[in-house]
């Protein structure tokens, strides 16, 4: 496959509501578009990076300047590089290409991501094919982030449950854990699928206090700790009864092999963008599967592109529990693409050819900041 160019533009959303997390509120959605172009096709990768490092090291204008001054140059240059007496690239060839670049890996995902979605359509493949996926439709659960209130937060999983999603998840933080998951339980019922998910408030001194949460049957806790405190998730899967899920921690295959060899996780948290993309994704899974440990795909906020690519993963079998792959009016009263509408409470799996979703000219533009092109 040929590439001619390729164009980064930053594009901002507005979000339905404020999402609150342990780290900030979201009023918008800051993230990144890439466009390869191909001899044949454009092919598109979503940025996930956030507007500031607060969930991880990377956000997106540090991803988009690392795109353009180092990695799209290293990409332009083993398109060149002739192999087996043929020029070009396939998806196979992007990480390895990359490698020399240290940690980005959103801006790695996006990259190889939009390289794939160009692949696929030159093949006339659709994502879900590709990866294997063995289900045409994919359970659909829900986050909830950070209320002021009890009573506000009630109404919220209320409109969530009668919407039809399958499962709950809601944001906690100290000040905001034991009662907001009693308050739930109480007023909807023990067969409520309810997680809960910290990213990284707590210290492993919080150990009794999140053995508080032991009585409300919870699916999992994910990341209760600091990203790199694999040690400390092992200690606490001891002292607390609901399994430990670990999301920010797994950076890669290897990451998860280490976390599950070390007991520091039950269950994975698999985020495209947080490991560098869709084929190391897969490598989690089956990592995951070979030592019998469930996963579930994560969600960023991400558009219609990035949310079609998240559900054809989401359709594999070792992800058997539902993931973060709401509709697309959970958070945008307008995506850049055909939505993704909820249907008996789960997503359809996409079958067009590429990732499964195009973005949409006129929408795109209308919520482009920036957008250069960069010809190869
Ligand atoms: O449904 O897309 C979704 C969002 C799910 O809570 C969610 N995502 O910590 O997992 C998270 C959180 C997140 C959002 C993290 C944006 C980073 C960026």
């Amino acid at each position: 496959m040929k590439l001619t160019g390729i164009e980064l533009r930053r594009v901002e959303i507005p979000l339905v509501s404020p999402f609150r997390t342990s780290f900030g509120t979201q009023h918008t959605r800051e993230l990144g578009l890439l466009r390869v172009r191909t001899e044949q096709t454009d092919g598109y990768g979503e940025l996930v990076t956030m507007a500031a490092p607060v969930y991880s090291a990377e956000y997106t204008d540090g991803a988009l300047a690392a795109l353009r001054d180092h990695l799209i140059p290293l990409l332009a240059q083993a398109a060149a590089k002739t192999r087996g007496g043929r020029t070009g690239l396939d998806p196979w060839a992007v990480a390895p290409a990359l490698a020399p670049i240290k940690g980005h890996r959103m801006a790695k995902a996006a990259l190889e991501t939009a390289v794939l979605d160009a692949w696929l359509r030159e093949r006339s493949l659709s994502m879900a094919e590709w990866l294997g996926a063995t289900r045409d439709k994919v359970p659909a659960g829900v986050s909830v982030g950070i209320m002021d209130s009890v009573p506000q937060l009630l109404d919220a999983v209320g409109g969530y449950l009668d919407e039809g999603y399958l499962r709950i998840k809601l944001k906690i933080e100290p000040g905001w854990d034991v009662a907001p998951v009693r308050a739930v339980r109480e007023r909807f019922g023990d067969d409520v699928l309810l997680q809960v998910d910290a990213n990284t408030a707590y210290t492993l001194a919080d150990a009794p206090l999140l053995a508080r949460l032991d009585p409300f049957d919870l699916l999992l806790i994910e990341q209760p700790l600091e990203e790199e405190d694999i040690r400390g998730h092992a200690e606490l899967a001891k002292r607390i009864k609901t399994p430990v899920c670990l999301d920010e921690s797994i950076v890669s295959a290897r990451a998860a092999a280490d976390a599950i060899a070390l007991g520091a996780c039950a269950v994975v948290n698999i985020k495209p963008g947080r490991v560098g993309g869709y084929l190391e994704s897969r490598r989690i899974h089956d990592v995951c599967v070979a030592n019998g440990v469930p996963v579930w795909c994560g969600g960023m906020l991400e558009t219609g592109l990035g949310r079609a690519a998240n559900v054809a993963l989401a359709a594999l079998p070792g992800f058997t529990l539902p993931g973060d792959t709401s509709a697309s009016d959970r958070y945008y009263r307008t995506d850049i693409t055909e939505p993704f509408v909820l249907k008996d409470g789960h997503l359809e799996v996409p079958r067009e050819p590429g990732l499964g979703r195009t973005p949409i000219p006129e929408l795109l533009d209308a919520v482009t900041g920036t957008k250069e092109w960069i010809a190869l």
